[in-house]
Protein backbone atom coordinates (compact mmCIF):
# COMPACT_ATOMS: atom_id res chain seq x y z
CA UNK A 1 0.00 0.00 0.00
CA UNK A 2 1.37 3.65 -0.50
CA UNK A 3 1.43 6.41 2.10
CA UNK A 4 -1.20 9.00 1.16
CA UNK A 5 -0.39 12.21 2.10
CA UNK A 6 -2.84 12.58 4.92
CA UNK A 7 -2.67 15.46 8.15
CA UNK A 8 -3.82 13.53 11.33
CA UNK A 9 -5.70 15.75 13.39
CA UNK A 10 -7.40 16.03 17.06
CA UNK A 11 -4.55 14.32 18.85
CA UNK A 12 -2.24 14.76 21.41
CA UNK A 13 1.22 14.29 20.86
CA UNK A 14 3.78 12.34 22.78
CA UNK A 15 6.70 13.13 20.29
CA UNK A 16 9.67 11.87 22.59
CA UNK A 17 11.65 14.77 20.51
CA UNK A 18 11.60 18.01 22.25
CA UNK A 19 13.23 18.80 25.76
CA UNK A 20 10.20 20.87 27.35
CA UNK A 21 6.91 19.12 28.56
CA UNK A 22 7.33 15.96 30.05
CA UNK A 23 7.19 13.22 26.69
CA UNK A 24 7.57 16.24 23.96
CA UNK A 25 3.84 16.50 24.44
CA UNK A 26 2.36 18.69 22.25
CA UNK A 27 -1.62 18.56 23.59
CA UNK A 28 -4.47 19.35 20.38
CA UNK A 29 -1.89 18.78 18.22
CA UNK A 30 -1.94 17.32 14.33
CA UNK A 31 0.87 15.57 12.44
CA UNK A 32 1.59 15.96 8.77
CA UNK A 33 2.65 12.81 6.73
CA UNK A 34 4.06 12.84 3.09
CA UNK A 35 6.37 10.19 1.17
CA UNK A 36 6.17 8.00 4.30
CA UNK A 37 7.92 10.49 6.27
CA UNK A 38 6.40 13.15 9.22
CA UNK A 39 6.67 16.44 7.38
CA UNK A 40 5.15 18.93 10.34
CA UNK A 41 4.14 18.24 14.04
CA UNK A 42 2.62 21.03 16.01
CA UNK A 43 -0.82 22.36 17.95
CA UNK A 44 -3.07 21.73 15.55
CA UNK A 45 -4.35 25.55 15.72
CA UNK A 46 -0.81 26.01 14.02
CA UNK A 47 -1.33 24.09 11.05
CA UNK A 48 0.80 25.85 7.74
CA UNK A 49 -0.59 26.89 4.70
CA UNK A 50 1.30 23.85 2.94
CA UNK A 51 -0.66 21.48 4.76
CA UNK A 52 -4.06 22.77 5.50
CA UNK A 53 -5.16 20.94 2.17
CA UNK A 54 -4.26 17.66 3.06
CA UNK A 55 -7.02 14.68 3.82
CA UNK A 56 -7.85 14.83 7.44
CA UNK A 57 -7.80 11.59 9.30
CA UNK A 58 -9.43 13.02 13.04
CA UNK A 59 -8.20 10.83 15.70
CA UNK A 60 -10.47 11.27 18.09
CA UNK A 61 -8.39 12.97 20.72
CA UNK A 62 -6.01 10.12 21.20
CA UNK A 63 -2.60 10.14 22.83
CA UNK A 64 -0.14 9.84 19.87
CA UNK A 65 3.05 7.69 20.38
CA UNK A 66 6.34 6.56 17.87
CA UNK A 67 5.36 2.80 17.11
CA UNK A 68 7.49 1.31 19.42
CA UNK A 69 10.37 -0.76 18.73
CA UNK A 70 11.63 -4.15 20.05
CA UNK A 71 15.34 -3.83 20.40
CA UNK A 72 16.05 -7.14 21.65
CA UNK A 73 14.65 -10.71 20.60
CA UNK A 74 15.29 -14.10 19.80
CA UNK A 75 12.16 -14.63 18.20
CA UNK A 76 13.20 -16.71 15.44
CA UNK A 77 13.77 -19.94 16.90
CA UNK A 78 12.25 -24.00 17.05
CA UNK A 79 10.86 -25.60 19.87
CA UNK A 80 10.15 -24.09 23.16
CA UNK A 81 11.21 -24.82 26.36
CA UNK A 82 7.96 -25.55 28.68
CA UNK A 83 8.72 -28.74 29.78
CA UNK A 84 11.87 -27.42 31.66
CA UNK A 85 9.97 -24.61 33.29
CA UNK A 86 7.95 -27.66 34.60
CA UNK A 87 10.75 -29.76 36.11
CA UNK A 88 12.32 -26.46 37.76
CA UNK A 89 8.84 -26.12 39.41
CA UNK A 90 8.84 -29.51 40.22
CA UNK A 91 11.99 -29.09 42.09
CA UNK A 92 14.63 -30.01 39.43
CA UNK A 93 18.24 -28.32 39.30
CA UNK A 94 19.51 -26.60 36.36
CA UNK A 95 21.75 -29.50 36.38
CA UNK A 96 19.09 -32.12 36.51
CA UNK A 97 17.23 -30.45 33.91
CA UNK A 98 20.64 -29.60 31.85
CA UNK A 99 21.63 -32.97 32.01
CA UNK A 100 17.81 -34.13 30.71
CA UNK A 101 19.13 -32.18 27.99
CA UNK A 102 17.47 -28.94 28.67
CA UNK A 103 18.86 -25.40 28.52
CA UNK A 104 20.04 -23.71 25.30
CA UNK A 105 21.52 -26.79 23.58
CA UNK A 106 17.34 -27.96 23.31
CA UNK A 107 16.62 -25.04 21.64
CA UNK A 108 19.77 -25.44 19.69
CA UNK A 109 18.76 -29.44 18.99
CA UNK A 110 14.60 -27.88 17.97
CA UNK A 111 16.04 -25.28 16.15
CA UNK A 112 18.35 -27.41 13.64
CA UNK A 113 15.82 -29.92 12.84
CA UNK A 114 12.95 -26.87 12.10
CA UNK A 115 12.06 -26.45 8.35
CA UNK A 116 12.59 -22.79 7.23
CA UNK A 117 9.05 -23.04 6.83
CA UNK A 118 8.54 -24.06 10.02
CA UNK A 119 11.11 -21.51 10.96
CA UNK A 120 8.95 -18.41 9.65
CA UNK A 121 5.40 -19.80 10.60
CA UNK A 122 6.65 -20.14 14.22
CA UNK A 123 7.98 -16.91 14.34
CA UNK A 124 5.07 -15.18 12.75
CA UNK A 125 2.92 -15.84 15.24
CA UNK A 126 5.37 -14.28 17.71
CA UNK A 127 5.56 -11.18 15.68
CA UNK A 128 1.92 -10.97 15.22
CA UNK A 129 1.36 -10.40 18.68
CA UNK A 130 3.95 -7.77 19.01
CA UNK A 131 2.51 -5.94 15.80
CA UNK A 132 -1.01 -6.06 17.27
CA UNK A 133 1.17 -3.73 20.38
CA UNK A 134 1.96 -1.09 18.14
CA UNK A 135 5.65 -2.19 17.29
CA UNK A 136 6.41 -1.71 13.70
CA UNK A 137 10.42 -2.57 13.90
CA UNK A 138 11.84 -5.81 15.24
CA UNK A 139 15.29 -6.62 15.87
CA UNK A 140 15.97 -10.50 15.47
CA UNK A 141 19.23 -12.53 16.25
CA UNK A 142 20.35 -15.58 15.32
CA UNK A 143 22.29 -17.98 18.00
CA UNK A 144 20.55 -21.25 18.32
CA UNK A 145 22.07 -22.78 14.95
CA UNK A 146 25.42 -22.88 16.06
CA UNK A 147 26.94 -24.56 13.31
CA UNK A 148 27.19 -22.11 9.69
CA UNK A 149 24.38 -24.14 8.09
CA UNK A 150 21.66 -22.99 10.75
CA UNK A 151 23.05 -19.62 11.65
CA UNK A 152 21.97 -19.06 7.88
CA UNK A 153 18.62 -20.02 8.17
CA UNK A 154 17.68 -18.09 11.40
CA UNK A 155 18.97 -14.89 9.46
CA UNK A 156 16.81 -15.71 6.53
CA UNK A 157 13.97 -16.47 7.91
CA UNK A 158 14.45 -13.24 10.29
CA UNK A 159 14.80 -11.22 7.06
CA UNK A 160 11.99 -13.10 6.05
CA UNK A 161 9.74 -11.74 8.58
CA UNK A 162 9.88 -8.26 6.66
CA UNK A 163 8.28 -9.73 3.64
CA UNK A 164 5.31 -11.06 5.18
CA UNK A 165 4.39 -8.43 7.67
CA UNK A 166 4.41 -4.95 7.69
CA UNK A 167 7.44 -4.71 10.04
CA UNK A 168 10.84 -3.40 9.40
CA UNK A 169 13.60 -6.40 10.94
CA UNK A 170 16.97 -5.53 11.65
CA UNK A 171 19.19 -9.28 12.03
CA UNK A 172 21.76 -9.75 14.75
CA UNK A 173 24.24 -12.20 13.89
CA UNK A 174 24.55 -14.12 17.86
CA UNK A 175 27.21 -17.02 16.78
CA UNK A 176 28.59 -16.27 19.94
CA UNK A 177 25.66 -17.35 22.18
CA UNK A 178 26.54 -21.00 23.44
CA UNK A 179 29.30 -23.50 22.68
CA UNK A 180 27.01 -26.18 20.36
CA UNK A 181 27.83 -30.17 21.99
CA UNK A 182 29.62 -31.36 19.45
CA UNK A 183 32.25 -28.64 20.72
CA UNK A 184 31.60 -29.32 24.14
CA UNK A 185 35.14 -28.13 26.25
CA UNK A 186 36.34 -26.46 22.90
CA UNK A 187 35.11 -22.81 23.30
CA UNK A 188 38.02 -21.64 21.65
CA UNK A 189 37.81 -23.97 18.29
CA UNK A 190 33.86 -23.13 18.22
CA UNK A 191 34.90 -19.49 17.94
CA UNK A 192 37.24 -20.16 15.46
CA UNK A 193 35.91 -22.73 13.45
CA UNK A 194 32.38 -22.54 12.93
CA UNK A 195 31.15 -18.92 14.81
CA UNK A 196 33.83 -16.74 12.87
CA UNK A 197 33.44 -18.36 9.46
CA UNK A 198 29.80 -18.49 9.83
CA UNK A 199 29.89 -14.33 10.49
CA UNK A 200 31.62 -13.94 7.42
CA UNK A 201 29.03 -16.15 5.27
CA UNK A 202 26.11 -14.27 6.73
CA UNK A 203 27.96 -11.03 5.93
CA UNK A 204 28.69 -12.01 2.67
CA UNK A 205 24.97 -12.83 2.18
CA UNK A 206 24.37 -9.18 3.59
CA UNK A 207 22.34 -11.01 6.35
CA UNK A 208 23.71 -8.70 9.31
CA UNK A 209 23.07 -5.86 10.41
CA UNK A 210 24.87 -5.79 13.79
CA UNK A 211 26.98 -8.60 15.82
CA UNK A 212 26.69 -9.72 18.83
CA UNK A 213 27.71 -12.14 21.96
CA UNK A 214 27.03 -13.82 25.46
CA UNK A 215 29.81 -12.59 27.58
CA UNK A 216 29.23 -14.80 30.35
CA UNK A 217 30.79 -17.11 32.76
CA UNK A 218 28.53 -19.88 31.31
CA UNK A 219 29.38 -18.79 27.53
CA UNK A 220 32.08 -16.91 26.33
CA UNK A 221 34.86 -15.16 28.15
CA UNK A 222 36.12 -11.12 27.28
CA UNK A 223 39.01 -12.13 24.92
CA UNK A 224 36.59 -14.77 22.95
CA UNK A 225 34.34 -11.99 22.44
CA UNK A 226 36.77 -9.43 21.29
CA UNK A 227 38.07 -12.27 18.62
CA UNK A 228 34.34 -12.03 17.46
CA UNK A 229 34.18 -7.86 17.71
CA UNK A 230 37.73 -7.46 15.90
CA UNK A 231 36.00 -9.50 12.90
CA UNK A 232 32.43 -7.42 13.10
CA UNK A 233 35.15 -4.38 12.75
CA UNK A 234 36.94 -5.57 10.14
CA UNK A 235 33.53 -5.78 7.94
CA UNK A 236 31.98 -2.76 9.20
CA UNK A 237 29.52 -4.09 10.89
CA UNK A 238 28.09 -2.27 14.29
CA UNK A 239 28.43 -4.88 17.48
CA UNK A 240 26.46 -5.05 21.08
CA UNK A 241 26.80 -7.54 23.61
CA UNK A 242 24.95 -9.53 26.10
CA UNK A 243 26.73 -8.26 29.51
CA UNK A 244 26.84 -8.61 33.14
CA UNK A 245 23.52 -10.33 33.22
CA UNK A 246 24.78 -12.72 35.92
CA UNK A 247 28.20 -11.91 37.27
CA UNK A 248 30.93 -9.11 35.98
CA UNK A 249 33.37 -9.34 33.70
CA UNK A 250 33.96 -6.07 31.85
CA UNK A 251 31.69 -7.17 29.29
CA UNK A 252 29.91 -3.83 29.15
CA UNK A 253 33.23 -1.97 28.55
CA UNK A 254 34.68 -4.11 26.13
CA UNK A 255 31.57 -3.50 24.11
CA UNK A 256 31.86 0.04 24.89
CA UNK A 257 36.11 0.08 23.87
CA UNK A 258 34.44 -1.15 20.50
CA UNK A 259 31.80 1.72 20.28
CA UNK A 260 28.85 -0.94 20.74
CA UNK A 261 25.62 0.62 20.12
CA UNK A 262 24.56 -1.02 23.18
CA UNK A 263 25.29 -3.41 26.11
CA UNK A 264 22.23 -5.45 27.51
CA UNK A 265 20.87 -6.60 30.42
CA UNK A 266 24.13 -5.30 32.94
CA UNK A 267 22.06 -5.87 36.44
CA UNK A 268 26.03 -6.83 37.24
CA UNK A 269 27.56 -3.28 35.51
CA UNK A 270 29.31 -0.93 37.84
CA UNK A 271 30.47 2.60 38.03
CA UNK A 272 33.52 2.26 35.48
CA UNK A 273 31.33 0.24 33.16
CA UNK A 274 28.73 3.28 32.62
CA UNK A 275 31.50 4.96 32.42
CA UNK A 276 32.80 3.83 29.32
CA UNK A 277 29.15 3.21 28.06
CA UNK A 278 28.49 7.21 28.47
CA UNK A 279 32.03 7.88 26.47
CA UNK A 280 31.55 5.77 24.02
CA UNK A 281 27.44 7.12 23.42
CA UNK A 282 26.59 2.78 24.29
CA UNK A 283 22.67 2.74 24.93
CA UNK A 284 21.90 0.28 27.87
CA UNK A 285 19.36 -2.39 26.95
CA UNK A 286 17.50 -2.92 30.14
CA UNK A 287 15.70 -6.86 30.11
CA UNK A 288 13.40 -7.37 32.72
CA UNK A 289 11.79 -10.65 31.28
CA UNK A 290 14.95 -12.28 32.12
CA UNK A 291 15.38 -11.11 35.49
CA UNK A 292 11.69 -12.09 36.14
CA UNK A 293 11.59 -15.67 34.65
CA UNK A 294 14.87 -16.29 36.72
CA UNK A 295 13.60 -14.57 39.81
CA UNK A 296 16.76 -13.01 39.67
CA UNK A 297 17.92 -10.38 42.77
CA UNK A 298 20.39 -8.13 41.20
CA UNK A 299 18.79 -4.73 39.27
CA UNK A 300 20.27 -3.26 36.99
CA UNK A 301 22.34 0.34 38.45
CA UNK A 302 19.70 2.76 37.05
CA UNK A 303 20.73 5.19 39.18
CA UNK A 304 24.35 5.21 37.84
CA UNK A 305 23.42 5.06 34.13
CA UNK A 306 20.80 8.08 35.27
CA UNK A 307 24.46 10.06 36.69
CA UNK A 308 26.46 9.40 33.87
CA UNK A 309 23.81 10.16 30.80
CA UNK A 310 23.22 6.45 29.43
CA UNK A 311 20.24 6.09 27.51
CA UNK A 312 17.95 3.25 28.55
CA UNK A 313 16.49 1.55 25.95
CA UNK A 314 13.53 -1.54 26.91
CA UNK A 315 13.17 -4.56 25.40
CA UNK A 316 11.42 -8.58 25.44
CA UNK A 317 14.65 -10.55 25.30
CA UNK A 318 11.93 -12.72 23.56
CA UNK A 319 13.67 -16.40 23.72
CA UNK A 320 12.04 -19.58 24.90
CA UNK A 321 14.71 -20.28 27.86
CA UNK A 322 14.91 -17.30 30.08
CA UNK A 323 12.50 -14.49 28.74
CA UNK A 324 9.54 -16.09 26.83
CA UNK A 325 7.95 -12.79 26.94
CA UNK A 326 5.89 -11.73 23.96
CA UNK A 327 4.45 -8.72 24.80
CA UNK A 328 6.40 -5.12 24.94
CA UNK A 329 4.00 -3.50 27.03
CA UNK A 330 4.38 -5.95 29.87
CA UNK A 331 7.63 -5.22 29.28
CA UNK A 332 7.32 -1.83 29.86
CA UNK A 333 5.12 -2.52 32.70
CA UNK A 334 7.86 -5.23 33.84
CA UNK A 335 10.77 -2.32 33.77
CA UNK A 336 8.86 0.24 36.19
CA UNK A 337 7.47 -2.53 38.19
CA UNK A 338 10.47 -4.37 38.70
CA UNK A 339 13.31 -1.88 38.13
CA UNK A 340 11.61 1.55 39.10
CA UNK A 341 11.80 2.90 35.90
CA UNK A 342 9.36 6.08 34.95
CA UNK A 343 6.60 5.86 32.78
CA UNK A 344 8.68 7.92 30.36
CA UNK A 345 11.98 6.26 30.63
CA UNK A 346 9.95 3.28 29.37
CA UNK A 347 8.23 4.81 26.88
CA UNK A 348 11.55 6.15 25.65
CA UNK A 349 12.98 2.90 26.14
CA UNK A 350 10.63 1.57 22.96
CA UNK A 351 11.14 3.93 20.69
CA UNK A 352 13.82 6.63 20.78
CA UNK A 353 16.36 4.83 22.88
CA UNK A 354 15.56 1.63 21.30
CA UNK A 355 16.19 3.20 17.54
CA UNK A 356 19.40 4.31 18.93
CA UNK A 357 20.20 0.69 20.11
CA UNK A 358 19.99 -0.26 16.29
CA UNK A 359 21.77 2.62 15.10
CA UNK A 360 18.55 3.92 13.35
CA UNK A 361 18.47 7.82 13.64
CA UNK A 362 15.29 8.36 11.50
CA UNK A 363 12.89 6.66 13.82
CA UNK A 364 11.44 6.78 17.39
CA UNK A 365 10.60 10.12 17.57
CA UNK A 366 7.76 12.65 16.29
CA UNK A 367 9.98 14.90 14.63
CA UNK A 368 10.06 16.63 10.86
CA UNK A 369 12.07 14.04 8.81
CA UNK A 370 11.21 11.01 11.06
CA UNK A 371 9.77 7.47 9.31
CA UNK A 372 6.19 8.59 10.01
CA UNK A 373 5.53 5.11 12.12
CA UNK A 374 3.46 6.02 14.64
CA UNK A 375 0.81 4.54 17.07
CA UNK A 376 -2.68 6.02 18.76
CA UNK A 377 -3.92 4.65 21.78
CA UNK A 378 -7.45 4.51 23.73
CA UNK A 379 -5.52 6.45 26.90
CA UNK A 380 -5.51 9.80 28.40
CA UNK A 381 -1.86 10.20 29.77
CA UNK A 382 1.26 7.96 28.28
CA UNK A 383 1.96 6.29 31.81
CA UNK A 384 -1.36 4.03 30.83
CA UNK A 385 1.16 2.65 28.73
CA UNK A 386 3.05 0.83 31.47
CA UNK A 387 0.51 1.08 34.16
CA UNK A 388 -1.85 -1.37 33.26
CA UNK A 389 -0.57 -5.50 33.09
CA UNK A 390 -1.94 -7.80 30.34
CA UNK A 391 -4.19 -4.68 28.63
CA UNK A 392 -3.41 -3.93 24.98
CA UNK A 393 -4.97 0.34 24.26
CA UNK A 394 -3.62 0.24 20.55
CA UNK A 395 -6.66 1.99 18.40
CA UNK A 396 -4.39 2.71 15.18
CA UNK A 397 -0.56 1.67 14.06
CA UNK A 398 0.76 3.08 11.22
CA UNK A 399 4.12 2.13 9.64
CA UNK A 400 5.79 4.52 7.00
CA UNK A 401 2.78 6.80 7.04
CA UNK A 402 0.29 3.75 6.06
CA UNK A 403 -2.86 3.09 8.71
N1 LIG B 1 21.08 -14.68 27.83
C1 LIG B 1 19.98 -15.33 28.17
O1 LIG B 1 19.37 -15.23 29.22
C2 LIG B 1 19.56 -16.17 27.01
N2 LIG B 1 20.63 -15.99 26.12
C3 LIG B 1 21.46 -15.08 26.60
O2 LIG B 1 22.42 -14.64 25.99
C4 LIG B 1 19.35 -17.63 27.32
C5 LIG B 1 18.85 -18.28 26.08
C6 LIG B 1 18.19 -19.62 26.38
O3 LIG B 1 18.19 -20.04 27.55
O4 LIG B 1 17.66 -20.19 25.41
FE1 LIG C 1 19.04 -12.07 24.76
Amino acid sequence: MTAMPRLLTDLHAATLARGDAPYGMIRDAAIALRDGRIAWVGPQAEVPEDFADLQRHPLGGRVVTPALIDCHTHIVHGGDRAVEFEMRLNGASYEEVARAGGGIVSTVKATRAASDSALLEQALRRVDALIAEGVTTIEVKSGYGLDTETELRMLRTARAIADQRPVRVTTTFLGAHATPSEYAGRDDAYIDEVCIPALRAAHSEGLVDAVDGFCEGIAFQPDQIARVFDVARELGLPVKLHAEQLSNLGGAKLAASYGALSADHIEYLDEDGVRAMAEAGTVGVILPGAFYTLRETQQPPLDLLRKHGVPMALATDLNPGTSPLNSILLTMNLGCTLFRMTPEEALCGVTQHAARALGLADLGTIAVGQVADLAAWDIAEPAELSYRIGFNPLAVRIKGGVL
